[in-house]
């Protein structure tokens, strides 16, 4: 039997996709709004998933050129080495460096999610690779809101699509999300490592009462995410299984204009004192998060 074949048979949500076209139901639409984030299934068929999977694959091998700190190890923040030691290997702008990916299924698709989630006007502001090698328990997504990585615009309004290219499991790292944080301010952030030229990743921490929930999901399904919702990932524990994934995030036409005013394009090439002027790190603590002992750097 040829995959096609098999990938129909096997396949219970292709009545959700009609060509480019993936219909999102009116319980996702209000599981979006309620939580900060929703699990949608098969946006993207098997045959579809691996076609993706070849150019992250050429991605991950470095036969796409990708500068500087756009190629790098999002735990630890280094750059320009031998990414085969990276845990968490992180490529920024794949369409910019490889522009024979723009207007692939998945962007397509994803567009007209983000357009049924957040209504008109919605375009790809970035995208991402995150790929977690098997066995790195040191793997770790610190817990962060996206906002507080971003400059603050007029309106936030934020559909974050993040396909599985595998399966996404509680052992090898997948999504956890704090439902609903997403009506919260945005919570003081600090460098993971000292300052931003050392790394790019911003955290925040837990505070008493946080239950995070974690969202296993299947290749092919995605989670689409807001602006304002606390998320991040835990290490890969698997022996085997890669944790691959490919985001694209859509804002709006104005917030993306506002940012390149700015000169923020999501690039970590991007100029330091632009990244040094985002949100979370001059969100004013909280008078919880003192209680609680939340980092204030
Ligand atoms: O892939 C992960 O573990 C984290 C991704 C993330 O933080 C995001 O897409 O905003």
């Amino acid at each position: 039997m040829s995959d096609e074949i098999n990938d129909a048979l096997s396949d219970d949500f292709k009545h959700r996709r009609n060509g480019d076209i993936y219909v999102v139901t009116d319980e996702e639409k209000q599981s979006f709004q309620t939580n900060g984030f929703v699990h949608l299934r098969g946006v993207l068929s098997q045959t579809e998933t691996d076609e993706i999977a070849k150019v992250y694959e050429q991605f991950l091998r470095r036969e796409i050129a990708v500068t500087g700190r756009d190629f790098n190890d999002m735990t630890s923040g280094e750059f320009g080495t031998d990414a085969s030691g990276y845990a968490i290997a992180n490529v920024m702008c794949p369409r910019r460096y490889y522009p024979q990916w723009q207007d692939n299924i998945f962007e397509r698709r994803a567009a007209t999610i983000a357009e049924q989630l957040c209504g008109p006007g919605m375009q790809i502001d970035f995208d991402q690779l995150l790929a977690k090698q098997p066995g790195r328990h040191d793997a770790v997504f610190g817990y962060h809101q996206d906002q507080a990585y971003w400059i603050d615009t007029d309106d936030r309004r934020t559909a974050t699509c993040w396909l599985a290219v595998d399966d996404s499991t509680i052992e090898n790292g997948c999504m956890q999300f704090l439902a609903g944080s997403h009506r919260e301010a945005v919570r003081q952030h600090h460098p993971l490592h000292r300052d931003r030229t050392e790394s790019h990743t911003l955290v925040t921490e837990l505070r008493d009462g946080d239950v995070m929930t974690l969202v296993p999901i299947s290749r092919g399904d995605i989670t689409v995410h807001n602006e304002g919702v606390l998320h991040g990932s835990g290490g890969n524990y698997s022996t085997g299984s890669w944790r691959r994934a490919y985001i694209v995030a859509f804002r709006t036409d104005e917030t993306i204009s506002a940012e390149r005013a700015l000169g923020f394009t999501h690039s970590h090439n991007d100029n330091i004192e632009v990244l040094d002027a985002v949100d979370g790190l001059h969100a004013k603590p909280s008078a919880g998060a003192q209680a609680s002992g939340e980092a204030t750097t």
